[in-house]
């Protein structure tokens, strides 16, 4: 295995294999060990970490692994209602089929394709496998789709005895292993080019775009494998005379700015290959929310306030560790007859404090307790962001600014000694209550 093996270097020649996951040294064209011609080489081929993975043909891939009959037919998967290809497998895209077509094109395209109407729940489920393989590797899982993903795999090298490319290889053969599906890969620098090479030599594919690389890579391809300009800008672009991302490269982020507003800025960004976007996980959470059923219903503010407080920090915890933030604080509360109330409050700006999400949840709670009796008590956010602009300093509140500081405070400590290492007032001393059972999360 490869932990077994001498360190390697940033050396084109000292690629490794991706079917025995052998370290090679040589310069030859197939294994050293296994004689598989699948060689990962490349100058920086141990130094990247982005990583960004697409199952290929997903649900046409899923539908032939179920029925090995169709192993080497043409597999359509769509038609239903809107009587379009949801995808097709790699047999039928050489005949011209291709996802989003007509399903009565792609017939006439392939009339030899077998048809298979799409069941969502099988291929959520796969989704669902693949992403906990993910997040196996690391916990910085952003998914895009029911099949791709982006990773952050910098810093795992310890943890996995091999650096992000090999860990890759060898979590493609682990799910042709496991589930019975192909991936393909993309290694790079930056969310950009990860996604671009994940796409290049599919299916089965590990691609590798190097920093020293991107800017030549670049010159040469069209405007439309920028993120986020589709046909429409692209056709814009040509009427400006526009075509390859060359042609952006030389020109001035003001001129690209003025002509094509906050686009111009991407343009002139990810042209150069510069895209600082981060991994975020769990970025597709809609919300994110904690929640508690009591042993026995309560009614009273003194016993509720505590669990609230406590839920708030799980929340903030939760919504800090994946760099985003929630604008809306959500409510939840069931009564002892099984009736749902939910209040919102939508905020001025995105939080991610405890304190914030504590306040404006503790004002709701306020006026449901009318003594009735609840079951359930939960708190969350949503309308979620970027962290970036989070929680501004509060500059007519001095009081929350100062619970904002005292806040960053008490994240240090725990972060130092614990989570038990400080308590608030609220929650201290509180014996179970403070401590409810582990919230179900969104
Ligand atoms: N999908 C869909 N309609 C589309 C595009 C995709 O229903 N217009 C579904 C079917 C695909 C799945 O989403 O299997 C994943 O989308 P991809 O774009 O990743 O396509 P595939 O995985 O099928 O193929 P590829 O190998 O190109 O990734
Ligand atoms: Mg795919």
């Amino acid at each position: 295995m490869f932990a077994a093996m001498a360190a390697p270097v940033n050396n084109p020649d000292h690629g490794f294999c991706r079917d025995c996951l052998t370290f090679q040294r040589g310069e030859t064209r197939r294994c050293e060990r296994c004689g598989s011609p699948r060689l990962a080489r490349h100058p920086e081929l141990y130094r990247l970490h982005l990583a960004h993975i697409d199952c290929d043909a997903f649900y046409a891939a899923i539908e032939k692994r179920d029925n090995p009959a169709l192993k080497d037919r043409p597999v359509i998967v769509g038609g239903g209602k809107r009587g379009v290809v949801s995808t097709a497998c790699y047999i039928a895209r050489i005949h011209g089929v291709r996802s989003a077509m007509p399903m009565f094109k792609a017939l006439e395209a392939c009339p030899e394709a077998v048809v298979i109407p799409p069941d969502m729940e099988k291929y959520v489920r796969v989704g669902r496998e693949v992403r906990a393989l993910m997040q196996a590797l690391t916990p910085l899982v952003e998914p895009l789709s029911i099949d791709e993903a982006f990773l952050d795999l910098s810093g795992t090298e310890r943890l996995h005895g091999m650096p992000p490319a090999v860990v890759l290889a060898r979590f493609a053969l682990t799910v042709e292993k496991e589930l019975g599906i192909t991936v393909s890969a993309g290694l790079s620098y930056c969310k950009f080019l990860a996604k671009v090479a994940s796409d290049f030599r599919k299916p089965r594919g590990l691609s590798v775009i190097g920093e020293a690389e991107a800017l030549g890579f670049l010159a040469e391809q069209p405007v439309t494998l920028i993120w986020g300009v589709g046909k429409a800008f692209a056709a814009s672009l040509e009427c400006d005379g526009i075509r390859t991302i060359g042609q952006l490269q030389r020109m001035e982020r003001g001129d690209l700015m003025r002509r094509y507003g906050v686009m111009g800025d991407r343009l002139y960004h990810l042209s150069r290959g510069e895209d600082d976007r981060r991994v975020h996980p769990d970025s597709d959470a809609k919300s994110v929310s904690a929640e508690t059923t009591f042993d026995t219903d309560i009614s009273a503010m003194a016993e509720l306030v505590p669990v609230l407080r406590a839920l708030s920090e799980k929340v903030s915890a939760r919504l800090k560790k994946s760099g985003i933030a929630g604008r809306t604080v959500v409510l939840k509360l069931k009564t002892q007859d099984f009736k749902l109330r939910t209040r919102n409050r939508q905020l001025g700006d995105p939080t991610r404090l405890a304190d914030r999400i504590f306040q404006t949840g503790l004002d709701l709670l306020r006026r449901q307790a009318d003594g009735t009796k609840y079951r359930l008590l939960g708190i969350g956010v949503s309308d979620l962001s970027d962290d970036e602009k989070a929680d501004p300093p509060d500059l007519v509140d001095i009081q929350s600014r100062k619970r904002a500081l005292a806040e960053g405070a008490i994240d240090t400590l725990r972060g130092k000694f614990g989570k038990k290492a400080v308590e608030t007032g609220y929650t201290f001393g509180k014996g179970r209550s403070a401590n409810p059972p582990e919230p179900i999360e969104d």
